[in-house]
């Protein structure tokens, strides 16, 4: 019934250029469903997924807004002081509730000053796309904060080579400048040029595409918003032409740009260059995506997807009219995955490099699950079997359980280390703990890596 619903309003949307050719009805599907996960309380409030609601091609208006309104609960309160107020500058706002659930858990608050760049431009990003738009008061404080932390990313750049964050916090912290029409500095957004030059947006174990595209959006942005002069605005173009065409170069033959998760950021540059029907490379990865909406399950990879979907970028905040919105849509509930009778054994094997483990490879057993079950599953059954003593920790993120900690030995931001998960022999995954179902004799490994 839903469904039905759903397909018949998907006949009065309007078209946008760069939308999914003929597919909106899909797409009216995984919106709807985002706004299922939206409506529900028990989730904490993710300005990503507001923005995923608010460029939508239709809304439910009421739940935007109550959704806006958990958003302003977290953050205003959180940023709402004034920065001197707080006593910048070791006064970054303490109390990230994520981390702090965390800290409270295992004692370890090191990180509570760590600069939050990317939740906080993304929440200013989400705060400028509400319509009416909000007094302008409030956002001043968090702009403030914003610049301090894209500062302290930037000392970051200069002391270690990288932002204390990632270049990808770095640059949505550029956009999210831009798109409030605020200016920034040359020399940080020269960094990300630097960066982008060189070749060393990406991370070991992962590929550059989701980060060379928020920078391209953010370069994209500053040069149309008339931000920066002249001779720095024709460098951001060729910046962004240069991301462009890496960007169809590294299409691979099943159309995707990276993979399935980084091809919608890759379709917001084309959408936000207004090359969409140029090139090529965009309508066989908008195929490709389309061929494989299931792989959008979470409410962090859909918020991600749909905006390209709906043919928007993050730029197109910039210039959000407020009339005329459709307020047609209704919350789906998440498909309940589908039972599998039968057993799998996965081998789990946990490895770390010299020198910090001299024995590497630290674990390495069958662990009997049911069919279907999540690796996270996986690793709680190896926890609950004896007598191998498997230990592990999680930490929540907006993007689900982030394994944290695997037999006692902790992977640090500030050394930039991470428990990666791979199919044997050396894949990375592409889906955290929570989401990667994995097949019967399959061996997983956890290694502990750096990035
Ligand atoms: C930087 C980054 C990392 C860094 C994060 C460290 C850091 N301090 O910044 C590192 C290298 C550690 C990392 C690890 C992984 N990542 Co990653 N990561 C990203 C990236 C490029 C940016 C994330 C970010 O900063 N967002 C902005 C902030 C404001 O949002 P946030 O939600 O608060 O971000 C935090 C969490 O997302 C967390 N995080 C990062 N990646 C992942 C992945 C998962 C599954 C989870 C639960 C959490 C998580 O770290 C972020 C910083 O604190 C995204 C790209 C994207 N499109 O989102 C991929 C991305 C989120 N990562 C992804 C993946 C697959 C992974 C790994 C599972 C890879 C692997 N095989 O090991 C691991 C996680 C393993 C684990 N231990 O649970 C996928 C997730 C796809 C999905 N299906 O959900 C993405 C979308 C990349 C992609 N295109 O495939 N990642």
């Amino acid at each position: 019934m839903w469904l039905l619903l759903v397909l018949l309003q998907a006949a009065v949307l309007p078209a946008r250029p760069c939308e999914a050719p003929g597919e909106a009805p899909a797409v009216r599907v995984l919106s709807a469903r985002l706004l299922g996960l939206a409506t529900d309380p028990a989730r904490d409030p993710d300005p990503s997924v507001y923005l995923a609601l608010r460029l939508a091609g239709d809304h439910d208006l009421r739940a935007e807004e109550r959704y806006l309104a958990r958003l302003q609960d977290t953050f205003q309160h959180r940023y709402g002081r004034s920065l001197q107020a707080a006593g910048q500058p070791h006064a970054a706002p303490h109390g990230h509730p994520q981390r702090d659930a965390v800290a409270a858990e295992h004692n370890a608050n090191a990180e509570a000053e760590w600069p939050e760049t990317g939740r906080l431009a993304l929440y200013l990003l989400g705060l400028r796309a509400t319509c009416p738009p909000p007094e302008p008061s409030p956002q001043r404080s968090l702009v403030t904060w914003l610049k301090y932390y894209l500062e302290e990313d930037w000392a970051g750049s200069r002391r270690h080579g990288h932002p204390l964050t990632s270049y990808y916090q770095y640059s949505l912290g550029v956009l999210a400048l831009c798109v409030h029409h605020k200016r920034v500095r040359e020399e940080v957004i020269r960094r990300l040029l630097v960066a982008q030059h060189h070749g060393t947006m990406g991370h070991a174990g992962g590929s550059a595409v989701d980060t060379e595209a928020v920078a391209a959006l953010a370069f994209a942005c500053l040069e149309r918003e008339r931000l920066v002069g002249a001779g720095l605005a024709e460098e951001l173009r060729a910046a962004t032409r240069g991301a462009r065409r890496r960007m169809a170069e590294v299409q691979g033959e099943d159309g995707f740009i990276g993979n399935v998760y980084s091809t919608p950021w890759a379709l917001q540059v084309f959408i936000a260059t207004n090359t969409c029907r140029t090139q090529p490379a965009y309508g066989r990865a908008m195929a490709a995506l389309l061929e494989h909406l299931d792989a959008f399950t979470t409410a962090a990879t859909m918020a991600q997807a749909l905006p390209a979907l709906h043919g928007r970028s993050y730029l197109d905040i910039a210039s959000m009219r407020c009339q005329e919105e459709l307020d047609t849509l209704t919350p789906m509930s998440p498909e309940p995955l589908p039972e599998v009778p039968g057993n799998v054994t996965v081998q789990l094997v946990v490895e770390c490099p010299e020198p910090r483990c001299p024995q590497r490879r630290l674990y390495n057993q069958p662990v009997p699950a049911p069919a279907g079950a999540s690796l996270l599953d996986v690793l709680r059954a190896a926890a609950a079997q004896g007598p191998h003593n498997f230990t592990f920790d999680t930490q929540e993120t907006p993007q689900g359980p982030f394994l944290l900690r695997v037999l006692g030995l902790e992977a640090r931001q500030r050394d930039r280390t991470y428990w990666q998960l791979l199919t044997a022999p050396n894949t990375s995954l592409d889906m955290g703990v929570a989401d990667y179902r994995p097949r019967d004799g399959e061996t997983i490994i956890l290694r502990l890596s750096e990035w």
